[in-house]
């Protein structure tokens, strides 16, 4: 008759998720959803044995000093884990895990809309019908894209979500090329007929449409940066899925706003929820496709993401290594 493991989840999640885990653990949940503060994070550090925080809950090392020795697990439902001091939970003997895989494909599936969504003008289109519920009529020279098919597509940070972006890009025409911080399997690199740079600045100069699929880092912030972004040709697009501070924002406006390059598709912001204004102009003016961190919500995914933190919160209090341990530095 084991001690059932306290449980705090600071946002609200599934409803089948949430079932299963009332019935497994002693589990606090937000009902109606309302951001956590930091003192109520702090608070359940101090009593609950998991935290199951969210990409919008920041757990900093000065919240993880006032964690109990209670406080075993932080369970991340959410694949990336930059919100977490990860360096400083390993310090205290405290577990973090997240949520890999299972949300690769629909990821990547977001990523493939936004590549198509700026050079295809689908926003800009929808938009004419939607405002005046009629067009002017068709004409051959009338909202034209650039074409998709025969572009090479760069991507930045080979991992799952990476792969799963350039098995779909393939399949729509596009030549592949990476940069990673180790080449990926060669049988992978074969299947993908992938192109590895070594040296991202010179992949950079040399694609027509780059995708950021690395995790955010202390080594990634600010990757593209001004310098970098100067790069891209003018007829180049930049999409990202990933976390917003990887790209100079600023100097990504800027380039747009000058014509150096070409377009955006953003799914992430570098100060989520605000958005730059300057970003709506260029969204205005068909230069930027813009969504709210949808790149991985489905049921399904979400689903799947506390089916992953319920089976780290059951290994870890069954003694065991949970499966998706996220390390300090990797
Ligand atoms: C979710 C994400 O919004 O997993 C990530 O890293 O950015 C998104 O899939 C997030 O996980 C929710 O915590």
């Amino acid at each position: 008759n084991k001690k059932r493991p306290k449980v705090y989840v600071t946002r609200k999640l599934p409803e089948p998720v949430e079932t299963r885990m009332r019935e497994l653990f002693d589990t606090e949940l937000n009902i109606d959803d309302t951001p956590r503060t930091q003192h109520e994070l702090v608070a359940a550090m101090q009593t609950m044995d998991v935290l199951v925080p969210t990409v919008t809950d920041r757990i900093d090392a000065a919240m993880i000093a006032q964690a109990r020795p209670n406080l075993k697990l932080i369970a991340n439902f959410g694949n990336g884990t930059d919100n977490i001091d990860v360096i400083a939970a390993a310090d205290k003997g405290i577990a973090v895990t997240n949520t890999p895989n299972v949300l690769s494909e629909d990821t990547a599936d977001m990523t493939m809309a936004l590549i198509l969504a700026v050079p295809r003008r689908l926003t800009e289109g929808a938009r004419i019908l939607e405002e005046s519920g009629q067009w002017s009529g068709w004409s051959p020279t009338w909202m034209l894209g650039r074409r998709i098919w025969g572009k090479r597509l760069g991507i930045i940070g080979m991992g799952r979500i990476g792969v799963a972006v350039a098995r779909r890009a393939k399949a729509f025409g596009l030549s592949i090329h990476y940069h990673n911080r180790n080449r990926v399997h060669p049988g992978t690199e074969e299947e993908l007929e992938a192109t590895y740079w070594d040296s991202l600045d010179q992949m950079l100069a040399r694609v027509d449409i780059v995708s950021v699929n690395c995790p955010s880092t202390p080594a990634t912030f600010h990757l593209l940066s001004a310098r970098r972004l100067d790069l891209l040709r003018s007829e180049a697009y930049i999409v990202n899925t990933a976390r917003g501070g990887i790209i100079d924002e600023a100097a990504l406006i800027k380039n747009l706003q000058a014509g150096k390059i070409a377009g955006a598709g953003l799914d992430v912001f570098e100060h989520e929820p605000a958005v730059n204004p300057k970003f709506i102009r260029l969204a205005e003016e068909g230069k930027v496709v813009m969504l709210p961190h949808m790149g991985s919500a489905t049921i399904e995914g979400r689903i799947d993401m506390g089916e992953k933190v319920i089976i780290n919160i059951r290994t870890v209090f069954d003694g065991h290594r949970p499966p998706d341990r996220v390390l300090p530095g990797i």
